[in-house]
């Protein structure tokens, strides 16, 4: 069975690192196929890495607070390059401020996303779900989280 594979990377013009090394060493110790792309990435360098890669998942963080404005169109985009149907995570400092947190969630999955998650979650949840939600199992590559 295929390793799953994830493109990760700092959406927009954000040099905010120190999270990104996290969650891809994270990841990577779960088994999955890590392709970072870094900071300072646009929407057209996640989607082209996931189709060069065939990954399961675009994990988008975004910390400065610019996230919104940053992830429009994020899923349209996806569509017309003919992954439409790809697994869209964003997680960091997606607004600027502390704003109500449901309000905040709900918009980005508005905009498409199948997870959005709060400032400082950790990894081991983010990496749960994500495991759930592409259908895991050892065989697959990702190692179980027991
Ligand atoms: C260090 C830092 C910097 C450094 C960054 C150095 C570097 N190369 O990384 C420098 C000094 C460059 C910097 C600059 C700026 N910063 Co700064 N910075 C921070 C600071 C203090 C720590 C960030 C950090 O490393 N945290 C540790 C890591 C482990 O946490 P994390 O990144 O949040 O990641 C965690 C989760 O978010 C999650 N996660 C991470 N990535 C992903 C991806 C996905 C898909 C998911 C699901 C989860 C996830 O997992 C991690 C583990 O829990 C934060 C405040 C804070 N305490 O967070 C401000 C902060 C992020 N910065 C902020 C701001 C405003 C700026 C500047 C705009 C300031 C300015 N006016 O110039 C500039 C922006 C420059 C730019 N173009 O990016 C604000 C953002 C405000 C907002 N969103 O509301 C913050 C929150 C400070 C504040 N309270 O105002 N910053």
């Amino acid at each position: 069975m295929k390793q799953p594979a994830v493109v990760l990377g700092v959406l927009g013009v954000d040099a905010h690192v120190v999270g990104n090394k996290i969650m891809a060493h994270a990841l990577e110790s779960e088994g999955f196929r890590v392709v970072n792309i870094g900071t300072f990435s646009s929407q057209e360098d996640f989607i082209r890495a996931a189709i060069e890669t065939a990954a399961d998942a675009i994990m988008v963080a975004s910390l400065c607070g610019h996230g919104e404005l940053e992830c429009r169109g994020f899923r349209e985009n996806c569509v017309e390059a003919g992954i439409g149907g790809i697994h869209l995570v964003a997680g960091g400092n997606l607004v600027v401020g502390k704003k109500n947190w449901e309000e905040t969630e709900s918009r980005f999955q508005e905009l498409g996303f199948n997870r959005v998650y709060p400032p400082g979650v950790s990894p081991k949840k983010v990496i749960e779900d994500l495991k759930r939600d592409l259908n895991c199992s050892s065989e697959s590559g990702a190692r179980s989280s027991e």
